[in-house]
């Protein structure tokens, strides 16, 4: 059984809808593309698993937030695929892939050739198995990366209104699940190994202001240690939780967000890897020339910082991916990627970005007290990143303008006097 598609996408996340957009745009016919997923709908804006999606009041449900509605562009609906001859595999895992043949097999034994391939396969979540702990299977333990697990997540977070949850993270899904289960009248602690949340991102002094707001609605952190085992009750609940140092929680659900790894299994001892993902170039090309990858499973280079990044955001998921359709389409016309990395989070009724890089050193800025604050990054006297709270859409415009420029820094202490200010003049 097989069958024979110019451009086949492989994955049907973020990456894929934005590039099956792209490709009706530069002009494809119908049956020249077809998108192969292991989830069974068509594809959605995965951020709002953690945000709409978690609301105990008038929560998002597709076909609402399908691709694009994110980047305000048209919203692909089931409907949209066919009109367009977008052949869709739902549902369907692909399971090995020979890049030497331009085959991909999937799990129900079909072969798909194609001409070009677009990888965008994306990650999985990390379990806790891979740290040494038993009970990622357990009834009341959840993790969160795709609308099965959100679902799941829903119904869990349902059968426990008042009750306590133990999150395990204090990174992305940490701290907006965390938010979410507050939403939902769920007694809240998170749990994790660093000295304070966003560990990756937030500066001590931006983390303690989005920690004291969690503790201001009943969060309780437990910080530098991590999960040692779980109590296991006969109907295969987890009724609390040891820590490292000691520490027993009293747990009625548990929601684990530790990082993720890309989904780059198919390809090892294939193509390039790098940074953990599918090593790319200015064009999105992989080792292979018939293979492109893109989103969170891409490592690409960061032409203003002059190195290779693999993201694993939604911004550069979309981006990276219309890149790559371009590139393909319009080989002569496309430049190398261009790519200023943002990132961003909306939690309670709180509101940050980031534009850049944040390495060097750091500049604070704004009312730590009010709702309005930030922080610059400055390496090499030059400004690489910048963090704000609270902003409007032309101060969000005016930091990411900014931190694209690389204006040269020459005083630090000028630049904490001008603020935001600074940004704004640039
Ligand atoms: P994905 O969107 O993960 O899509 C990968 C697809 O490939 C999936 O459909 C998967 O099933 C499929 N697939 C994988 N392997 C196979 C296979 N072998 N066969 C068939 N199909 C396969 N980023 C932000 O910047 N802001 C946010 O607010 C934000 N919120 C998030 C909230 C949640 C809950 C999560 C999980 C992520 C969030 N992110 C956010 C990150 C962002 O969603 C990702 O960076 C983005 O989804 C990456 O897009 P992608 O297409 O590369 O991968
Ligand atoms: P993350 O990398 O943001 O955070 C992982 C956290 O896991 C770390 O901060 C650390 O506290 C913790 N950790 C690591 N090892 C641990 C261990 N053994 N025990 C306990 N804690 C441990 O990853 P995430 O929060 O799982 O998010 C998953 C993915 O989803 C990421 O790619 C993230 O970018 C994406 N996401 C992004 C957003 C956003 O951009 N707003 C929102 C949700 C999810
Ligand atoms: O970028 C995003 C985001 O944060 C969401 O919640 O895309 C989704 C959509 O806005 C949901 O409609």
């Amino acid at each position: 059984m097989g069958r024979a598609i110019t451009y086949v996408i492989l994955g049907g996340g973020v990456a894929a809808g934005y590039a099956a957009l792209e490709f009706t745009k530069r002009g494809i016919s119908h049956g020249e593309l077809c998108i192969i997923s292991e989830e069974p709908v068509v594809p959605y804006e995965r951020p709002a698993l953690s945000k709409g999606f978690l609301l105990p009041e008038a929560p998002s449900r597709l076909p609402s937030f399908h691709t694009c509605v994110g980047a305000n562009e048209e919203r692909l609906t089931p409907k949209w695929y066919k009109e367009h001859g977008i052949e869709l595999v739902l549902g369907t895992r692909v399971k090995s892939a020979d890049v030497r043949r331009k085959t991909l097999l999937t799990a129900t034994g079909e072969t798909i050739s194609y001409k070009i391939l677009i990888i965008a396969t994306g990650a999985r979540a990390l379990q806790l198995e891979e740290f040494g702990v038993a009970g990622s299977d357990a009834e009341n333990v959840c993790y969160l990366r795709d609308l099965a697990d959100a679902t799941r997540l829903v119904d869990v977070m349902k059968s426990c209104t008042g009750g306590n949850a133990v999150v395990i993270g204090g990174g992305y899904i940490g701290m907006e699940c965390a938010a979410s289960l507050v939403i939902n009248k769920i007694n809240v602690t998170m749990v994790f190994p660093e000295a304070h949340c966003m560990a990756r991102l937030f500066t001590p002094k931006i983390a303690s202001y989005y920690e004291d707001y969690y503790k201001s609605k009943g969060v309780k952190f437990i910080k530098g240690t991590a999960l040692s085992s779980f109590d296991i009750d006969d109907s295969g609940k987890v009724t609390a939780v040891t820590l490292r140092d000691g520490n027993r929680l009293p747990a009625d659900m548990v929601v684990v967000g530790i990082g993720i790894r890309p989904n780059t299994g198919l390809f090892e001892g294939q193509l390039t890897l790098e940074k953990g993902g599918i090593k790319v170039n200015g064009w999105m090309q992989s080792s292979n020339s018939s293979v492109y990858a893109v989103g969170d499973v891409a490592a690409f280079p960061v032409k203003l910082f002059g190195e290779t990044r693999r993201l694993e955001h939604v911004d550069s998921a979309r981006k990276s991916a219309r890149h790559a359709v371009t590139a393909i389409m319009e080989p002569a016309k496309t430049s190398e990627f261009d790519y200023l990395p943002f990132f961003y989070s909306r939690v309670f009724t709180l509101s940050w970005q980031f534009y850049g890089d944040s390495v060097g050193e750091v500049v604070h800025y704004g009312d730590f007290s009010g709702s309005t604050f930030g922080a610059y990054w400055v390496s090499k006297g030059q400004l690489v990143g910048s963090f704000l709270e609270g902003g409007t859409k032309e101060e969000y415009e005016a930091i990411a303008k900014a931190t694209k420029l690389k204006p040269d820094v020459e005083d630090l202490a000028e630049l904490e006097r001008q603020g935001l200010g600074f940004a704004l003049a640039v």
